[in-house]
């Protein structure tokens, strides 16, 4: 049976009137609702996927740690709802939180527009100078390994030993280029860099944006922030941003590296720039490899799998989004050269005074 969302708020410190509940069915991990009330959208309440975040405790203390530096004019402010009995979650057929919503706001999955892409650059860019002095050791790790691809690339040898040969047949040429690029991207990710405490999931669709203005307000989905090196959220938000076609899209001549909306990207960042260390900034056009990389591997260990991490609206979703992650990949890699130019350029300035 269905947990009534109604029956889960009441147990918020909320104003008591009516309420409607919107499911939203944007994530593959957990479920999620929007709150409406008097035609206005006032909170989302979000059910945790306790078998993908098992320390939902840690998972609230980093949210309420980091949310109490994600303060400033640049950034619009997310307040986590309390319990009735002072907590951050609610416990009840799995663990909910409630946060404020920001009104007139909207994501968007893909775009064409450099505003858009400039303002992802400078809202992420704004996100890494607010979290700069936090104490990266208080954080838990919510997903320990997360972007670990040594400990993805185990997991993907084990599910092809055990995988069905229908899914093999169908993954031939997906396998072949994860185990060509492996080793390359094993070798990237196993250099020394500043920890920092990173969002780790920086898709174009965890940033927020004004209606009205096109202003990002702020990021959103806030689940795997944790420790993590400056690269993942910024290659994690190329891999959406430069590339304008849908995460699962199986027309692969829709799927582009565009060096205008990188540019802009970066444009963004660079006007929010943290201080990021030479070597941080020359781990950004890898990282824009990696990252999609990353996210195609784990989609073709999942199908391998029989699809038992994401939830999938159709059989091969999955290898869908692993070709089509594994070939914007590959067309990063091809703009590798380009990339270093234009980070070059725009970072020279925090280049020469290093
Ligand atoms: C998952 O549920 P959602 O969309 O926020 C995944 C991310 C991937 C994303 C792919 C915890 O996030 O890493 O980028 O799917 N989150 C987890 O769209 O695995
Ligand atoms: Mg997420």
């Amino acid at each position: 049976m269905k947990t009534n969302p109604e029956v889960i708020l009441s147990n918020f410190v909320v104003p008591a009137r009516p309420y409607t509940f919107q499911p939203i069915n944007n994530g593959l991990i957990n479920d999620t609702y929007l709150v409406i009330s008097n035609a206005k959208s006032v909170y989302i309440l979000q059910r945790i996927n306790h078998n993908v975040f098992t320390n939902i405790e840690g998972l609230m203390q980093n949210i309420d740690a980091a949310l109490s530096l994600l303060k400033s004019d640049a950034y619009n402010h997310i307040a986590l709802v309390k319990t009735k009995t002072d907590k951050t979650y609610h416990t009840e057929d799995g663990y909910w939180r409630l946060m404020s919503f920001i009104d007139e706001s909207t994501t968007y999955n893909t775009t064409t527009n450099s505003k858009i892409a400039f303002e992802a650059g400078k809202i992420v860019g704004e996100f890494h100078k607010l979290l700069s002095p936090a104490e990266t050791d208080t954080y838990t790790d919510t997903i320990p390994q997360f972007h670990d691809l040594r400990l993805r690339k185990d997991q993907f040898e084990e599910a092809l030993k055990n995988a069905n040969k229908t899914r093999l047949a169908t993954a031939t040429s997906a396998i072949q280029f994860a185990q060509g690029l492996l080793p390359k991207l094993i070798e990237f990710s196993s250099q020394d860099l500043p920890v920092r405490v990173c969002h780790n999931d920086t898709k174009l669709n965890n940033i927020l944006f004004s209606k009205s203005t096109e202003k990002a307000l702020c990021l959103i989905d806030l689940d795997t922030l944790m420790k993590g090196y400056f690269y993942y959220d910024f290659g994690d938000a190329v891999r959406t941003i430069a590339n304008t076609a849908d995460e699962d899209e199986r027309d692969l001549s829709k799927i582009t590296f565009n060096k205008n909306l990188f540019e802009a990207f970066v444009d963004g960042l660079k006007t929010n720039a943290t201080q990021l260390t030479k070597e941080e900034i020359a781990s950004l056009p890898l990282g824009a490899v990696f990252m999609p990389f990353i996210h195609g591997l784990r989609a073709l260990t999942d199908y391998l799998e029989n699809d038992k991490y994401y939830k999938t609206a159709y059989e091969n979703q999955n290898i869908d989004r692993c070709i089509s992650l594994f070939d914007f990949s590959n067309k990063a890699l091809k703009e590798e050269s380009f990339m270093q130019h234009v980070l070059a350029e725009k970072f020279s300035e925090t280049l020469q005074t290093l």
